[in-house]
C-alpha cells in the first residue's frame, strides 16, 4: 500500500531546501545528522496538514476525546514510524537513495525520544499509535523531561550511567504552542473568604510557574488521522526582577525561577518503585495541572455546561502517578466553576478512570501528609474532603468496621495514599492482563472490589505491531504480507491465517531463514557493540527488560553457570549451542540490580574467553537496552525469556513482542504468559515454575526455606558457592556476597529468597533442557516458532484500545478525508 499523495520530487526538493535553510550547506556538503534533521523536517511538512485537518474534524463533529495523563511516554525513534505510518517507506528510500543516503544510517541518527523507564511508558506509546490508527479523538499529556532515561554505559562490567542530553540538537517534529501556555501554583497556604453567602478558597503566597506546552504528531496508519501527544515544559512566570529590593521578593523570584529550571529537568529512572522525593510530586502536579486546565478551557470555548464536561471528556489515569488529577478536577470545578461539592465529585468521577499496573508494595505511591499539604495546601483540603466523605461511604456499608478504615482510607498513617483516591475518584479501575486483574479483585484490592465491584475490570495490554514487526522485522513483514496480504497491519488478528502455512516445509525453511537473517543483524550489532563474536546458528536467547529482582534475571544467570559447571565437567556434552542475551537497565540507586548486571558480566568474561567449551556457550551484555535497538533484538530471537516470579509481573509487553516475531516463550504462569501460552497452546512453549497461588500461599505461611534446597540439590550449592569463591570475581572473592545473602540469610532481607529462585531453579532448567532437545528437531521448532506469530492476533494494541473504548471510553471513530 504506497500513499498515493506523496511525490517523490517534492520531497526530494524539500530535503534540499531544508539542509539550505537549516545549515547554509548543499546536500552534498550535509553530514548525516543534518540530513536525518532534513528530512524530518520535511516529512513533518508531509504530516501537519493532516494534522490541522484532524483537529478540524474534531472540532466540526464535537468528539468525545481521551486524554492519556502518564509521568512516561517511551516513544523511541519517530522518523521511521512516522514514514511507515503515512505509507511512504519505499518512496522516502528512493528518494533518499537518489540523493545518495541510506535511509537506515539517517534512521539511525535519531536519538530515541526516552521519556519512560520501561513497560508502563512503552505502552502508553503504543497506545497512542493505536488510538491514531483507529480514528479516535485522543491527547497523550506528559513531561517534556530535558533528559530522559539515562543512557547506560557498561564499564569494567558496571553500569555507569550517562545524562540523556535528547535535545540538544533540537526536536523536528515538535511544535511549541506558547498561546496554550497556562500557570501551575505551588505551596503557600489558603484563606478562606465569604462571598455571596458560600466560602470561597484563595491560594496566597504561592509560587508559580509557566506551563508550555510542545505537540508532538501522533501519526495513524495510512488513514490521514494525526492526533496530539502533549509534553509540558516549564518557564519561569515573569523575569527575574533585579531591582526588586524588597528582601521577601528577591528570594521569592529567586525561588520561583529556580523551580522552572528544575521541574521538568529528568525523569525519575525507577521502574515498579517509588521514591518518594518531593521533586517529583511537583511533576506530577505541575503536567496535571496544566493537562486539566487545558482540558477545561478548551471545553468551555464549545460548550455552555462544565455539568456535563465528563460526556466530550474522559481522563485515563496511567498508574496513580497521575492520580491528583481527581482534585485538581475537583479543585477547578470548585473555585473556578463554582460548582458543589455534589457536582463536582458527580463530573470527577464520570470522567475519571485508572489503570493499576503492578502489585509490587515498593511501587505504591504514598505522600507524606506533611509534604503534600506543604505543596499543594488547597488540593490537599480536597483531598481530605474526598477522604472524610469516603470514610463515611465505608462506614454505612461496614458499620463499626475500624479495620475497613484503616486498610482503605485515602489519608491514613500520616500519608496520603494516592491508590486508594485513584480507585475513589474514578468510575473504572482495570488491571492489565486476566491474573493481574484477578490478584487486584481477590487479594491486593479486596476491599475496594467488594465495596464496588462494578468498577473493576480487565484490559489485557497489547503492542503495536506496526512498530514492532512492521517497522523492527521488514523481512518477516513482507513475507507475511506476501502469503496473507497486509490486512495483519490493522487488524492483527488477521495473522492467524498464517495457519495454513505452519505444515508447509518451505514456508518453514522460508520462515526460519528469515529469523536467521534477523539474527546476523543481531550479531552484527553485537559484534560492533559489544566486541563479541556471536554464532547466529547458535539458539538466542533473550532476557530483556528492566533489572529488577521480581524478574529474575539473577536466576537466568545462575542457569548459565550451572550449564557451563556441566560443560567443565564434561566438554564433550552434547547440547546445542545457546547464546545468552541480556539487556537491562537498574534505577541508578538499586544496588543489588547493578551487581547483578556486574555478575553477568563478569560471568560473561570468564565464559566467552574459555576456549575448552568449543563456543557452546555465550553470554552478551547489550548495552544500553532502549526502544530503537529493541526493534533489532525482538527480530533475532528464538526464545524469549518471561520467568518472573508467578503473581508478581503485571502483564509484561516483551512476551508479545517476542511472541509477535516467532520466539518460543520459557515462562512462568505469569502476567500475560498465561493468555499467551493459551493462544499458542502450551505444548508450543516451556512453561514451569510455582504457581502464583502457590507463591502468594508462601508468602503469607512463611513455609518457603530455600536452605533447604541450597542443602539438598549439590549443582545449586555448587553454583551459589561460585559466587562467594572468586570463581567469577578472583580479585575480590566477596564482590557477590550480596547476591549470596540476598538468596540464603534472612538477615540480608526480610525473607530469604523473596523471589522463590531456588525453589524454581530446577524447573527452569529442566524447561531449558527441554528447549535443547526440542531446537533439535528444526520442523518441529520452526512450526512452533511460526505458530507463535500466527496466534498472537490477540496481543495488538489495537485489541486493547478497542475494549478501552468499548467498556471505558465510549468514544466515536473519526474519518479524515483531504
Ligand atoms: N510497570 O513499567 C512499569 N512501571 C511501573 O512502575 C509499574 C508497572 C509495568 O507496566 C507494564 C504495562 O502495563 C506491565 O506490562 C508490566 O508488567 C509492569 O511491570
Amino acid at each position: 500500500m504506497a500513499n498515493k499523495g506523496f511525490d517523490k520530487e517534492t520531497f526530494k526538493k524539500s530535503v534540499v531546501d531544508n539542509v539550505k535553510n537549516l545549515y547554509r550547506r548543499t546536500i552534498d556538503e550535509a553530514t548525516p545528522n543534518q540530513v536525518f534533521q532534513a528530512v524530518a523536517y520535511a516529512v513533518k511538512d508531509v504530516i501537519i496538514d493532516e494534522w490541522i485537518a484532524t483537529h478540524k474534524e474534531y472540532e466540526k463533529k464535537d468528539v468525545k476525546t481521551v486524554y492519556y495523563l502518564s509521568m512516561e511516554f517511551l516513544m523511541g525513534r519517530a522518523l521511521g514510524n512516522n514514514i511507515i505510518n503515512i505509507r511512504a517507506r519505499q518512496e522516502v528510500r528512493e528518494a533518499l537513495d537518489e540523493l545518495g543516503f541510506d535511509l537506515n544510517v539517517i534512521e539511525d541518527q535519531e536519538p530515541d525520544a526516552a521519556l519512560g523507564n520501561g513497560g508502563l511508558g512503552r505502552l502508553a506509546a503504543c497506545f497512542l499509535d493505536s488510538l491514531a490508527t483507529l480514528g479516535y479523538p485522543a491527547y497523550g499529556c506528559g513531561i517534556r523531561y530535558h533528559y530522559g532515561m539515562f543512557k547506560q554505559k557498561i564499564e569494567n562490567g558496571y553500569q555507569v550511567e550517562v545524562p540523556d542530553n535528547w535535545l540538544k540538537d533540537g526536536n523536528p517534529f515538535e511544535v511549541r504552542r506558547s498561546e496554550y501556555a497556562t500557570e501551575v501554583r505551588f505551596g503557600g497556604y489558603v484563606r478562606t473568604v465569604w462571598e455571596n453567602g458560600r466560602e470561597h478558597f484563595v491560594q496566597e503566597g504561592y509560587q508559580s510557574v509557566m506551563a508550555v506546552p510542545y505537540d508532538l504528531p501522533i501519526v495513524g496508519y495510512g488513514n490521514n488521522v494525526v492526533n496530539t501527544l502533549r509534553i509540558w515544559d516549564a518557564q519561569p512566570i515573569n523575569t527575574f526582577n533585579l531591582d526588586s529590593f524588597d528582601k521577601g521578593d528577591y528570594q521569592k523570584a529567586v525561588e520561583q525561577e529556580n523551580l522552572a529550571k528544575t521541574i521538568c529537568d529528568v525523569l525519575y529512572p525507577n521502574d515498579n518503585h517509588y521514591a518518594g522525593k518531593e521533586l517529583r510530586l511537583k511533576q506530577q502536579y505541575f503536567f496535571i495541572s496544566a493537562s486539566v486546565q487545558r482540558a477545561v478551557s478548551k471545553y468551555m470555548e464549545k460548550h455552555d455546561d462544565i455539568r456535563k464536561f465528563y460526556e466530550k471528556n474522559a481522563f485515563q489515569l496511567n498508574d496513580t502517578h497521575p492520580t491528583v488529577a481527581v482534585a485538581e478536577l475537583m479543585r477547578i470545578l470548585l473555585d473556578d466553576y463554582n460548582l458543589t461539592w455534589e457536582e463536582a465529585w458527580d463530573v470527577t468521577t464520570k470522567t475519571c478512570a485508572y489503570t493499576n499496573h503492578t502489585i509490587m508494595a515498593e511501587a505504591l505511591e504514598k505522600w507524606p501528609i506533611e509534604l503534600f499539604s506543604r505543596l499543594l495546601p488547597r488540593i490537599y483540603q480536597i483531598v481530605e474532603e474526598i477522604n472524610r466523605r469516603f470514610i463515611i461511604e465505608i462506614q454505612q456499608k461496614y458499620p463499626g468496621n475500624q479495620e475497613k478504615i484503616a486498610k482503605m482510607a485515602i489519608i491514613y498513617d500520616g500519608q496520603v495514599k494516592m491508590a486508594h483516591m485513584a480507585i475513589a475518584g474514578s468510575f473504572s479501575v482495570n488491571g492489565v492482563a486476566r491474573l493481574h486483574t484477578e490478584i487486584l479483585e481477590k487479594q491486593e484490592l479486596k476491599d475496594f472490589y467488594e465495596m464496588m465491584p462494578q468498577k473493576f475490570n480487565n484490559k489485557t495490554n497489547g503492542i503495536t505491531q506496526r512498530r514492532f514487526l512492521l517497522h523492527a522485522n521488514p523481512l518477516l513483514a513482507d513475507w507475511i504480507t506476501d502469503k496473507i496480504g497486509d490486512e495483519w497491519i490493522t487488524d492483527l488478528s488477521a495473522i492467524s491465517k498464517l495457519k495454513l502455512y505452519v505444515d508447509d516445509e518451505k514456508c518453514q525453511h522460508e520462515f526460519m531463514n528469515i529469523k536467521y537473517q534477523n539474527k546476523v543483524r543481531l550479531a552484527k550489532y553485537i559484534k560492533e557493540h559489544n566486541g563479541i563474536d556471536v554464532d547466529p546458528r547458535s539458539i538466542f536467547d533473550v532476557q530483556v527488560k528492566r533489572l529488577h529482582e521480581y524478574k529474575r534475571q539473577l536466576m537466568n544467570i545462575l542457569h548459565v553457570m550451572y550449564l557451563y559447571n556441566q560443560l567443565k565437567d564434561n566438554p564433550n556434552l552434547d547440547m546445542v549451542p545457546r547464546t545468552f542475551i541480556f539487556g537491562a537497565k537498574a534505577a541508578a540507586g538499586y544496588k543489588r540490580a547493578k551487581l547483578t548486571i556486574k555478575l553477568i558480566n563478569s560471568v560473561a568474561d570468564v565464559i566467552n574467553n574459555d576456549k575448552s567449551i568449543n563456543g557452546k556457550l555465550k553470554v552478551v551484555f547489550i548495552e544500553d537496552y532502549r526502544v530503537s535497538n529493541a526493534e533489532i533484538i525482538f527480530a533475532a530471537a528464538d526464545v524469549s525469556e518471561q520467568i518472573s516470579t508467578a503473581s508478581k509481573e503485571a502483564s509484561g509487553t516483551g512476551n508479545m513482542k517476542f511472541m509477535l516475531n516467532g520466539a518460543l516463550t520459557v515462562g512462568t504462569m505469569d502476567g500475560a504468559n498465561v493468555e499467551i501460552v493459551e493462544e499458542v497452546g502450551a505444548e508450543n512453549a516451556f512453561i514451569f515454575g510455582t504457581s502464583s497461588d502457590d507463591i502468594i500461599r508462601m508468602e503469607h505461611d512463611h513455609s518457603y526455606d530455600p536452605m533447604q534446597i541450597f542443602n539438598n540439590d549439590q549443582d545449586i550449592r555448587r553454583v551459589l558457592m561460585q559466587l562467594i569463591n572468586g570463581y567469577y570475581a578472583p580479585y575480590d572473592p566477596e564482590l557477590f556476597r550480596d547476591i549470596y545473602n540476598s538468596l540464603l540469610n534472612t538477615l540480608s532481607s526480610d525473607r530469604a529468597d523473596t523471589y522463590f529462585i531456588l525453589k524454581d531453579f530446577r524447573m527452569y532448567a529442566d524447561a531449558q533442557k527441554r528447549v535443547d532437545e526440542a531446537y533439535r528437531d528444526e520442523q518441529w521448532w520452526a512450526k512452533a516458532a511460526m505458530l507463535n506469530t500466527a496466534c498472537s492476533g490477540k496481543f495488538s494494541s489495537d485489541r486493547t484500545i478497542e475494549e478501552y473504548v468499548r467498556d471505558i471510553w465510549h468514544l466515536d471513530k473519526v474519518k479524515v478525508e483531504l
